[in-house]
């Protein structure tokens, strides 16, 4: 059933944006997933100091604190290894990647389902373009050696349009994002631009940072921060402006972020694969079976290893006038 307000729906439209308070109960939705990466970072922390990367698994700290050490004692930050995602070139057979069960469950919870079904429509498609971000207190972070900026930081000004291919231009994809832990100005959350969905496409370069609106093109308007607690849930239009700040707290900011769109359009990432989420129409299309997602991706990797497929991901070029 479709749960979202007319005037959240109003704000949506209008601002870009919305912020559902209280969407996702910590304990039956978020804990189990903080409990199955627990396993994961084990493991992590296992291979790297099998391998002497790092001088000690760390197990006695918690989930945060381990995380943060075992980066910064191996120097680099593992993210693929966390991710429910493939990276965009050179995939290998053996490149890392968790969809685990307890993931799965968020992707398919029904109090979320119901928030998208009020903006998407009942035949809902999970988009595969989506991440976990586990974002570690910046001065902790190891450096990147070329650029000298942290492995993984603040988020620069962008659209999600901007990251597929144009194949989904003429569609809606809806951005979902909400974090596992506090996220705070000071832990690096969010920021839109309100109304910024309104401009059409602006055009993206790739910086230091990552792909971002080119910096003139950029609305000038006062960006609007979103302090978020576990459990609350924002939805963006794939065209709304956003960002996100810098982690200066001492905890680590763990986020999903996750994208939804009716059944049967493209994607703008055709390598990659989703499934049908809910179909009122046709039930029996859902997908329902956790080790059956997780296959998708496994044999997703394994194709993409054996051709070693290069993309393209996104339709922007370095060599771009104006990204000069
Ligand atoms: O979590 C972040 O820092 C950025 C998230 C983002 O850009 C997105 O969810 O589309
Ligand atoms: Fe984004």
């Amino acid at each position: 059933m479709p749960s979202i307000t007319t005037e959240q729906l109003e704000h949506f439209h209008e601002q870009g944006y919305l912020v559902v308070e209280g969407l996702l109960d910590p304990e039956t939705v978020i804990d189990p997933v903080i409990r199955e990466y627990e396993g994961v970072l084990d493991r992590l922390a296992t291979e790297l100091h099998a391998a002497g990367t790092i001088g000690s698994t760390y197990q006695d700290l918690p989930f945060q604190e381990r995380l943060t050490r075992v980066y910064a004692d191996s120097g680099k930050v593992h993210a693929q290894y966390f991710d429910f995602s493939l990276p965009q070139g050179n995939v290998q057979p053996e490149t890392p990647f968790w969809a685990g069960p307890a993931v799965f469950n968020t992707l398919v919870n029904e109090a979320l389902l119901d928030a998208v079904e009020s903006i998407v429509g009942p035949e809902i498609y999970s988009n595969p373009v989506q991440h976990v971000r586990l974002k570690p207190p910046e001065r902790l972070t190891p450096k990147n050696a070329d650029t000298g900026l942290p492995q993984l930081g603040l988020t620069p000004w962008h659209q999600d349009n901007g990251v597929v291919l144009p194949e989904a231009d003429e569609g809606e994809i809806l951005t979902v994002w909400f974090s596992l832990t506090e996220a705070s100005e000071r832990h690096g959350c969010l920021q839109v631009l309100p109304g910024s969905h309104r401009r059409g496409l602006l055009h993206h370069c790739r910086r230091p940072v990552g792909l971002t609106v080119v910096e003139n093109m950029l609305p000038t308007q006062t960006p609007v921060s979103l302090p978020m607690q576990a459990g609350d849930v924002l939805f963006l239009t794939q065209l709304t402006c956003h960002s996100s700040l810098s982690n200066v707290s001492d905890e680590v900011r763990w986020s999903f972020d996750l994208r939804y769109q009716p059944i049967g359009k493209p994607t703008g990432r055709p390598a990659f694969p989703g499934f049908v989420a809910r179909s009122r129409a046709n039930p029996d299309s859902e997908l329902r079976d956790p080790a059956g997602w997780e296959r998708l991706w496994r044999d997703t990797r394994d194709r993409m290893a054996r051709k070693q497929e290069k993309g393209p991901f996104n339709r922007w070029h370095v060599e771009d006038a104006v990204c000069a």
